[in-house]
């Protein structure tokens, strides 16, 4: 008997340190470089992105005016949402 749960704890042992490792390794966690998020933008971390937080380089800069709906000079995470991607026109007519 004794031999038998020494066993099982050895296999236990071993089946934990496989699934140790497996977690470690994570291929998926390292985050695409070109694509900026709302939060990298909002520099002050205030809910809103305001023009002189976005980048020159940035697409958004030259499109802010468009981008902000609202026209309240900054940009809430639905408007940013919104300018990423546009909600499709459905094109009835032909
Ligand atoms: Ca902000
Ligand atoms: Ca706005």
């Amino acid at each position: 008997m004794n031999k038998h749960t020494a066993t099982t704890a050895l296999a236990a042992a071993f089946a934990l340190a496989l699934s140790g490792a497996a977690l470690a390794e994570d291929p998926m966690s390292t985050a695409p470089e070109a694509e900026t998020t709302f939060e990298a933008l909002d520099g002050n971390a205030d809910g809103y992105v305001v023009q002189s937080e976005v980048p020159m380089e940035n697409e958004l800069y030259n499109e802010f005016a468009l981008a902000d709906q609202d026209d309240d000079a900054r940009l809430n995470r639905l408007e940013y949402d919104q300018f990423l991607n546009p909600p499709e026109e459905e094109e009835a007519e032909e």
